[in-house]
C-alpha cells in the first residue's frame, strides 16, 4: 500500500481526467508563435461588438488590475492530451466583465482576441460560466510572460486552446465565427468530456460551415 500523502490519491486524480488525457506534472508552455512583449502604456483590454448600449469599453492595465479579483481552482486540458490538475487561477471572472460591459440581447457568441491576432470563439453560454476567468495569477503568483502575462482566459470545462493567453479583448457577436484554431481543424466547441478535438467530429449545428 502506498502511503496517502496530503495530496489526493492517484485514483482521485485519474477520475478528473477527461477521456484520452494523461496527467502532467509541472506546467509546460504550449502556444503558436512568439511570446509578445508587454507594453504597459500601450496595453488595453477592450470589449466591443454588439454591446447592450452600442458603446465599447476599454480598460488600461492599471484599471483592469483594479477590477474585482476572484479565484477559481480548476484543471487545464490540452488537446495534445496532457492535463494539469488543480491550478488556482486568480483574476477577473468572465461574469464580472459581462456585468461591467453587458452584451446586447441577441448576442450568441464571443470572440476572445489576443496579441498577434490570435482568437478563439465561444458560445456565450460557455463564456458566462462561474469558472471562466480572465486570469492574471496562478497559485497566487502573477503569470509569467510565456503563460500569458498580463491576462489569459481560462475556461476549465473546454480544451485549453479556448483560453487565449495575452488577451486584449472580447468581441460580442450575434452569429458564430471560427477563431484561430477552430479555423485550422479544431472543434468549434471543444468539450474535453465529449472528446470534441477536431472539426471533422462536428455534428450539424456545432459550428459555422467550414
Ligand atoms: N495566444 C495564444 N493563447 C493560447 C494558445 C496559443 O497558441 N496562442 N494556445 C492554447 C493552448 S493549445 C494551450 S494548451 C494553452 C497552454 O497554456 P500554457 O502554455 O500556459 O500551458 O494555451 C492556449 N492559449
Ligand atoms: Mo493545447
Amino acid at each position: 500500500m502506498e502511503p496517502m500523502g496530503q495530496s489526493e490519491s492517484r485514483e482521485g486524480e485519474l477520475a478528473k481526467l477527461p477521456p484520452g488525457q494523461r496527467l502532467q506534472r509541472g506546467w509546460p508552455v504550449t502556444h503558436y508563435g512568439p511570446v509578445p512583449k508587454f507594453k504597459p502604456d500601450r496595453w488595453e483590454f477592450r470589449v466591443f461588438g454588439a454591446t447592450a448600449d452600442g458603446d465599447k469599453r476599454c480598460w488600461t492595465h492599471e484599471e483592469f488590475s483594479a477590477l474585482p479579483y476572484s479565484t477559481v481552482v480548476a484543471d487545464l486540458h490540452c488537446v495534445t492530451k496532457f492535463s494539469m490538475l488543480d491550478a488556482e487561477w486568480g483574476g477577473v471572472s468572465a461574469l464580472a466583465i459581462v456585468e461591467l460591459a453587458p452584451p446586447a440581447p441577441d448576442v450568441t457568441h464571443v470572440m476572445v482576441w489576443a496579441e498577434y491576432g490570435f482568437s478563439s470563439n465561444l458560445r456565450l453560454t460557455d463564456f458566462m460560466t462561474e469558472t471562466a476567468m480572465f486570469a492574471t495569477h496562478k497559485d497566487g503568483e502573477p503569470l509569467t510572460a510565456e503563460h500569458g502575462f498580463p491576462v489569459r482566459l481560462v475556461v476549465p470545462h473546454l480544451y485549453a486552446w479556448k483560453g487565449p493567453k495575452w488577451v486584449r479583448g472580447v468581441e460580442y457577436m450575434t452569429a458564430d465565427r471560427r477563431g484561430f484554431w477552430e479555423e485550422r481543424g479544431y472543434h468549434n466547441i471543444g468539450d474535453p468530456w465529449a472528446e470534441q478535438r477536431y472539426s471533422y467530429q462536428e455534428e450539424p449545428g456545432d459550428g459555422p460551415e467550414l
